[in-house]
């Protein structure tokens, strides 16, 4: 039932060691709804993350690419291993390339154009990705220009931060995007009392501007309070949840903040978790500083300047739980 085979041993994959919290009221906002734009910038300032509804992508296509995920990853780990192309394509219990694992296979791919680029998926897969991608990127879009409205952004200027994101790409090169299918199998391993978990995805913070996820019924999110405490985020597949990024935590001068996360892998007994999630990064040469429009007279940025790219090598040089932003905070 397991189908994740590779040589690291389970005993290699860290327990998560925090007590079990009563679900958080997550903030929850109706992308739909009059005060939207309001209730999304709270939700960033406050915690970095919140639950969407009404955002409009259709079921049908949650449900078409969820089943085509879940045929994959039931195919056997010789040919999942046919689509792998370090650090992207398929990829099981190593997280990027410095050591982190997790219990959990997944599909990494960059995205963009139109265009799902993964050598060997199933064609139907790749077809089901890229609908999927291209009604989420529009989520994505809608969500930023929100955040700029909730920032309090002059209308006429309120588009910077969506084309950012989706841009159609020019001589610089597109928007930096990648989606991501994980699947968390229950983990065989017996935990012994007051142990809480196996790690399915480590603690960390995405580096991107925004990031967008859907799950199946199996919960496992938690995300990091401003207060230092983990709580579980409840799981609904008819919502996507919004994650603050690095980038945007700096685009914004620290007023959204970028929400650690983590995910705890789904026992023995319990069902798999499926999730999806789309990053919305900037194209690589974008200057990464806090927009102009948003800064008061005489306020400072909190970081050094830099692009997309060289946050991005710096990010693929660092552990999953590393602090990315510390080399680029000034004093
Ligand atoms: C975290 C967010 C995204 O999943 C990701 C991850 C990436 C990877 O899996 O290759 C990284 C991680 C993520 C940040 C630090 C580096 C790079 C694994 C890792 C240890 C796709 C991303 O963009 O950054």
């Amino acid at each position: 039932m397991v189908a994740i085979t590779v040589p690291i041993s389970v005993d290699a994959i860290p327990l998560v060691k925090c007590a079990h919290a009563a679900a958080a009221a997550v903030p929850s906002v109706d992308l739909s709804a009059p005060g939207a734009a309001a209730a999304v910038a709270d939700a960033c300032r406050g915690v970095g993350f919140f639950k969407a509804t009404n955002h409009g992508v259709p079921a049908a296509l949650t449900d078409a690419l969820e089943a085509r995920a879940a045929a994959f990853f039931a195919l056997p780990h010789k040919d999942k291993l046919e689509a792998s192309a370090r650090p992207l394509g398929y990829g099981s219990k190593s997280i990027g390339c410095n050591g982190d694992v997790g219990w959990l296979e997944y599909i990494l791919l960059s995205v963009g154009s139109g265009s799902v680029a993964a050598a060997s998926l199933p064609p139907s897969l790749r077809a089901a990705l890229e609908e999927y991608t291209d009604a989420v990127r529009e989520v994505g879009a809608r969500v930023l220009e929100l955040m700029a409205d909730g920032l309090g952004i002059a209308e006429e200027r309120r588009g910077e931060l969506r084309r950012m994101v989706v841009a159609p790409a020019g001589d610089k090169g597109g928007p930096d995007e990648l989606v991501r299918v994980n699947h968390y199998p229950p983990c065989p391993c017996p935990l012994a009392a007051g142990q809480r978990g196996v790690t399915g995805f480590g603690e960390h913070t995405d580096p991107q501007i925004i990031s967008v996820l859907r799950s199946n019924r199996t919960g496992g999110l938690q995300i990091m309070l401003p207060e230092g405490r983990w709580v579980p985020v409840a799981p609904d597949p008819d919502s996507l949840f919004i994650n603050v990024g690095d980038s945007l935590q700096v685009l914004t001068n620290g007023r959204f903040r970028s929400v650690k996360h983590r995910v705890v892998a789904p026992a023995e007994g319990q069902q798999s978790r499926l999730s999806v999630i789309y990053f919305g990064g900037p194209a690589p040469t974008q200057r990464i500083a806090p927009l102009p429009e948003l800064m008061r007279e005489g306020e400072q940025s909190l970081y050094r300047e830099f692009t997309w790219a060289e946050y991005k090598k710096a990010a693929y040089k660092s552990r999953l739980g590393d602090h990315r932003l510390g080399p680029f905070e000034l004093p």
